[in-house]
């Protein structure tokens, strides 16, 4: 999603872009949501580092976004393992092909409000100063990574950023994250194509902003003399339960939700707020609510399933 995002901000705003994906076996989905924008990709992996390094080489760009990521927190309890080798080992891998191939170029990090774990500040939100106490195997792997950011910038004189983004969503968002799960499923029972929805943990609270308002930010912290470590939030905070509230309000439907143990994870981040004056003291500042955000699911569901004919290569792929 942030890929895809981002690339058209680039694009926008008269960038070259190069992506690198990694191969599927099903290859006529591995770039469904940059198909249409004109992105030049190329097959690598973050365990891949004479790739990354050959790469970055023949490419020597001025900015590097690394957005790769084993990116779902419950598989994370599933495959530890692997979630530590691409989300810390993965983005050493690729700050070291950046020091040795394009040392000036800028780099980005796709840090995590998850890093924040268990630990809020007195006064309900968390911000850059606010310790770091993960509780997840995806948060203690994307706190080595933020370190190493931190380290190799201090170390090197590297132009190297962590974003530290809060949960972020829209259309282009994959259908294992709970807010577009809420809305597909939502649609679906409205026009009677399913009839019931599966949740775990009712009662988190995130901070839900929207992915192309999260690019600017992205791209912003790159534009600075100096790199960083900036949050990105909203600065509000919604329940799951609310959530589901809203969207069957939006679509006037009420079917009970049934809780799944699946669903869960063995150990929950219970709340996130994100304070972003840092970032908006740059010139920053989210375009849409939480609640635009879900709507523009919503109605991205409804034109998916209420014109099937149309052309919608991210359904057939699904
Ligand atoms: P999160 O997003 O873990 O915050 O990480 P996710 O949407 O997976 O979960 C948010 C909250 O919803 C609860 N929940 C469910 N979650 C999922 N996925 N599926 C369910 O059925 C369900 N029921 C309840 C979860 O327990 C949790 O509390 C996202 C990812 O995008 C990360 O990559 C990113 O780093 C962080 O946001 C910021």
């Amino acid at each position: 999603m942030d890929g895809a995002n981002l690339s058209e901000y680039l694009l926008s705003l008269g960038y070259e872009v190069h992506g690198i994906m990694r191969r599927h076996s099903t290859s006529e989905s591995q770039d469904i949501r940059i198909a249409d924008l004109p992105v030049k990709t190329y097959y690598g992996d973050l365990m891949d580092t004479g790739g990354l390094e050959r790469l970055l080489k023949e490419i020597q760009p001025d900015e590097i976004y690394n957005l790769a990521a084993q990116s779902h927190v419950r598989v994370s309890f599933e495959v530890p393992q692997f979630t530590a080798q691409v989300n810390s080992i993965g983005v050493l891998n690729i700050l070291e092909a950046y020091r040795t191939a394009c040392p000036q170029a800028k780099f980005y990090q796709a840090s995590s409000s998850e890093m924040f774990g268990s630990s809020v500040d007195a006064d309900g939100f968390q911000r850059e100063t606010t310790p770091m106490l993960p509780v997840s195997p995806y948060g203690c792997a994307k706190l080595m990574a933020y370190h190493m950011v931190r380290t190799y910038r201090a170390s090197y004189g590297l132009h190297a950023t962590n974003g530290i983004l809060f949960n972020h969503s829209g259309y282009r968002r994959g259908l294992a994250f709970v807010e577009q799960k809420i809305c597909h499923a939502a649609v679906r029972i409205k026009l009677g194509l399913q009839d019931s929805l599966e949740l775990g943990n009712l009662s988190a609270y995130r901070d839900i902003g929207n992915s192309k308002d999260y690019v600017r930010a992205m791209h912003l912290m790159l534009q600075q003399p100096e790199p960083g470590d900036w949050v990105v939030s909203t600065g509000t905070t919604i329940s799951i339960a609310d959530i589901v509230r809203y969207v069957y309000r939006q679509l006037d439907i009420d079917v009970p939700v049934s809780i799944t143990d699946h669903n869960k994870r063995p150990q929950e981040l219970n709340y996130l707020k994100g304070d972003s004056s840092r970032i908006r003291a740059l010139g920053w500042q989210p375009e849409y609510t939480t609640e635009q955000t879900l709507d523009e699911m919503i109605e991205h569901w409804m034109r998916v399933y209420g014109a099937l004919d149309e052309k919608t290569p991210y359904l057939q792929t699904r």
